[in-house]
């Protein structure tokens, strides 16, 4: 059994995971990162792709962000499309900033190849199986190449996704959960066709709702409403192309040219947040501490930005001495996190159709959509919160 010594244990190397150990490191903090996939497992893992202005701004000012502004897509709005019409919110023109888009595995490659680039150790197909001691002195044992070993560190970060092992390894009566469960789920698609329009369209229908984004000029990414236990084998290329085009045509007849589909798998709808998301000195990021519906295009938005708060309470650890940053943890990003939440529940709820819904409940809908696309207050709201809400102290640069 070899023993590793750090300053902190990361475990897992999604988008929190990965931006923490980066912004560490640039402040001179030791970390090891654990990752129980294979490198290529993990940088070819398709989705998210919507990244909000303050994680552009961090990717960019913290030096990994050169392929993003050659590569990534930046839209200036979205378009929301109901009762066979499109509405644009103009995010430029209602709050100054946009969005980009950029696949989460582009993300994840760029942070992975600056962490190997700097010489800081990443160990992949390295799962953690325990995590304990973290009131006092804080370990990691993991199973590598069929042997066991242990990290020893000042604090552990929890950065293992929603399946992981750190949040579990938190006894029942320090910790509190919210949930909720939507009773539908996302089938989604990544062909080889140009995108269908420049900028995404979210589509209400009463069939249920569409999305349509994109990943380049040549790749477009679109997801369909479906049952929460729908099988994929149940949808052909046929069937979802023949559902995305009644869900999303238009009356000025728009045409969604179909291509061949290289990727399709089924996503469950769930809102969740851990409180607190410190535990002594077990910290849980992301995915791990919240989950959030894709609606919203929130999930990795929100686990760089604990990544952030994160850094910063270490930052004032290691090099003030003081644990007061620390403590404000939970409270910092829960702030953001609810928020966060609020917004994802929100455009899930205005952009679905539920089970059993009357005819009462679609004019609701309509209306909202409606009041939504009209009104500059509501339309400003709805920008606002797409964007990305200001972080509530200034950057790290
Ligand atoms: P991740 O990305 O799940 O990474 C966790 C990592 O931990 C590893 N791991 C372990 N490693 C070692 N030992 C163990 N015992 C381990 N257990 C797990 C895993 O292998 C993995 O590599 O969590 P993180 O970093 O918190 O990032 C969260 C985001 O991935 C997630 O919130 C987003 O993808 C959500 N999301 C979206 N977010 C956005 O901001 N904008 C979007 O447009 C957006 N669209 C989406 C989405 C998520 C989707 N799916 C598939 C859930 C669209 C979809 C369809
Ligand atoms: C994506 O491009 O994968 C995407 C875009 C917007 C969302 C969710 C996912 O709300």
């Amino acid at each position: 059994m070899a023993n590793i010594r750090t300053q902190v244990g990361i475990v897992g190397a999604g988008p929190a995971g990965l931006m923490l150990a980066h912004l560490l490191h640039l402040q001179g903090i030791e970390s090891v990162v654990l990752e129980s996939h294979s490198r290529e497992y993990v940088e070819s893992r398709v989705r998210a792709g919507v990244l909000e202005q303050g994680t552009v701004d961090m990717l960019r000012e913290s030096g990994v962000g050169a392929r993003m502004e050659r590569e990534g897509l930046q839209h200036e709005g979205v378009e929301l499309r109901f009762g066979g019409k499109g509405h644009r919110i103009d995010f430029q023109h209602l709050v100054g900033k946009s969005i980009t888009v950029y696949g989460q595995q582009e993300v994840v490659k760029d942070l992975i190849g600056a962490r190997i680039g700097y010489g800081q150790p990443i160990f992949f197909e390295a799962e953690a199986l325990h995590v304990s001691e973290f009131d006092a002195q804080p370990r990691i044992r993991y199973a590598c190449q069929d042997a066991e070993h242990e990290v020893a560190c000042d604090f552990i970060a929890g950065c293992d996704g929603f399946h992981g092992i750190c949040r579990p390894a938190v006894p029942a009566e320090r910790v509190r959960f919210y949930e909720r469960q939507y009773p539908f789920a996302w089938l989604g698609i990544l062909a080889h066709v140009p995108p269908a329009s420049h900028e995404l369209i979210y589509n209400y229908h009463e069939r249920g709702f569409a999305l349509l984004s994109m990943r380049t000029p040549e790749i477009s990414r679109l997801y369909l409403q479906c049952e929460p236990d729908e099988q994929i084998q149940n949808w052909s290329d046929e069937r979802i192309w023949q559902e995305l085009r009644i869900r999303m045509a238009t009356h000025e007849g728009f045409v969604l040219k179909d291509g061949p589909i290289f990727q399709k798998g089924i996503t469950p709808m769930r809102s969740f947040v851990t409180e607190p998301m410190q535990f002594g000195k077990l910290f849980l990021l992301g995915d791990a501490a919240h989950i959030v519906p894709p609606t919203g295009a929130k999930g990795m938005n929100l686990a760089v930005a604990d990544a952030r708060v994160l850094t910063r309470g270490l930052v004032e650890y290691y090099k003030r001495r003081s644990a007061g940053d620390l403590a404000r943890y939970t409270e910092r990003c829960l702030k953001r996190v609810w928020l966060g939440q609020r917004f994802s529940w929100w455009m899930t709820s205005i952009l679905h159709r539920f089970p059993h819904e009357d005819d009462f409940s679609h004019q609701i809908h309509l209306a909202e959509l409606d009041y939504v696309t009209h009104s500059r207050a509501a339309s400003t709201s709805l920008a606002e919160n797409y964007v990305g809400l200001p972080f509530d102290t200034p950057g790290l640069f």
